[in-house]
């Protein structure tokens, strides 16, 4: 047994002696794939559970949590307020989170990849962590497809494959027969969208004279000899091509896109790992799981996590059919957001680059738009990307990208955006690649001088 694993043993220990759990974890794809886990496990082995989601945990979201039970697990969230949980909780928790420990905090209670030289953003997220404690405490291997899926939804594909500790998970799902893994092309849609519509919705990346352009898609369909419907007249999807129609269509789309100005290395980005969920119907949205991590993400973010959790743990019903509405909106609200930055331009400064989407998108999406912008190649990977948006009449919501050569290069986008959000009065947290805070409204000028200094200062620029 692992050093991780054995930890996650004591907690459960711990856990096995309470009578009731609340779960209290974060309201994105892994908060929502980490609160499903540790319902799922805590309820198999006989225990009684309520499970909350909340945008994020301050002073006032422990107040409304508090009293909901005699103990408590933070997941997916909780080590940065620490101080706040510590002053505020009168019952017992634990804490099983992946995001950045403030300095000079600890708590015997917490289970973290940092704890163990384990890089948590992108190694273990935090449906990971639960995971390793869910197992230790039922030894329920099955909960591992779920952790994949959180995995995704939080971003933690390097070069489009799980890396690090990720793969532990992964071959857990794998030999517990809920997952199945290939390298193929890995496009955003490939199991759910009708073959033409994952060319013409590609934004990550965006593919020069297809995405947004329905006809040329079907011109180049044509042109390869590529079917997208079957002899019945069904149109297909990407996953219904034989393997042989698979490698033509990788072929043609290589020229086409090395002849409009694409590299090699370009184009493999658009090859990675895939994974498939074996219990799922094989046109269904949760079948691909990039595709159900967006689904979770979209429950959360337009605020319903709650029903994400139930289709996590497997409602196939009316919550599910609430989930799929929710993805039809969240889409509306990417594009939306993606058309805006289109139109309006990135702000420069010295060493970041941003735009503010006002009311135009909920702040809850600004985020998701950041990391689109970024990897569509409209926003240079010179500088980080800030992006934000009105988050209530008092609140500005900011959200910043890094690449992982700028990571290299110095940038830590938790500390920065933590030392400028306090100067303003606002609060922020988040990982070294990708941060998030709230700062009042009016403030924004002010906080993204001080931002673009302390990054400036991270690049040794001066
Ligand atoms: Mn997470």
């Amino acid at each position: 047994m692992d050093a991780i694993s054995l930890l996650a043993k004591k907690l459960a220990d711990l856990v096995r002696k309470w009578d009731d759990v609340v779960v209290v974890s974060h309201y994105d794809a892994d908060g929502i794939t980490s609160a499903a886990i540790l319902v799922s496990a805590l309820r198999s082995i006989g225990k009684d559970v309520r499970f909350i989601n909340v945008k994020q945990l301050y002073s006032d979201q422990v107040e409304e949590v508090k009293d909901m039970g005699s103990a408590f697990i933070f997941s997916d969230l909780g080590i940065g307020q620490i101080s706040i949980l510590l002053d505020q909780m009168r019952a017992p928790f634990i804490v099983l989170d992946h995001h950045e420990i403030p300095p000079g905090r600890e708590y015997p209670y917490l289970l973290h990849p940092h704890l163990f030289g384990i890089d948590g953003s992108r190694e273990l997220s935090g449906a990971g962590i639960s995971y390793i404690f869910a197992r230790a405490l039922s030894g329920r291997k099955d909960l591992a497809a779920l952790a994949v899926v959180g995995a995704v939804g939080d971003v933690q594909l390097v070069d489009n494959a799980l890396v690090g500790y990720n793969r532990k998970i992964l071959k857990d799902a794998i030999e517990a027969g809920k997952v199945f893994a290939y390298r193929d092309l890995a496009l955003y849609g490939r199991v759910s969208r009708p073959l033409p519509y994952m060319f013409v919705y590609s934004t990550n990346p965006v593919l020069p004279g297809l995405t947004a352009n329905e006809s040329a898609v079907y011109d180049f369909l044509d042109a390869a000899g590529i079917p997208y419907r079957d002899d019945t007249g069904r149109i297909l999807s990407y996953v219904d091509l034989s393997a042989e129609d698979k490698r033509k269509l990788f072929t043609e789309l290589s020229m086409y896109l090395l002849s409009r100005g694409w590299d090699s290395q370009r184009l493999q980005s658009l090859l990675g790992e895939v994974y498939e969920l074996t219990d799922e119907d094989p046109h269904s949205p949760l079948r691909d799981v990039r595709e159900y991590a967006t689904l979770l993400n979209a429950c959360g973010r337009h605020g319903k996590p709650e029903v994400g959790v139930r289709v996590a743990m497997g409602d196939r019903g009316k919550y599910y059919d609430e989930a799929l509405s929710l993805l039809r909106h969240h889409r509306e609200a990417l594009r939306k957001g993606v058309d805006y930055v289109v139109d309006n331009g990135l702000v420069q400064l010295d060493s970041i680059q941003y735009f503010h989407a006002h009311d135009v998108i909920p702040a809850s999406v600004v985020g998701i738009v950041a990391g689109m912008i970024y990897s569509s190649g409209i926003a240079s990977f010179k500088k980080p990307i800030v992006g934000m948006a009105y988050e209530d009449e008092e609140h500005v919501k900011v959200s910043a990208r890094a690449t992982s050569r700028l990571v290299s290069a110095g940038v830590d986008l938790s500390r920065a955006m933590r030392a400028a959000a306090e100067q303003v009065g606002g609060e922020a947290g988040g990982h070294k690649p990708a941060a998030g805070a709230r700062i009042p409204r009016g403030a924004e000028d002010e906080f993204l001088r001080r931002l673009d200094r302390v990054v400036s200062a991270q690049l040794g620029a001066t």
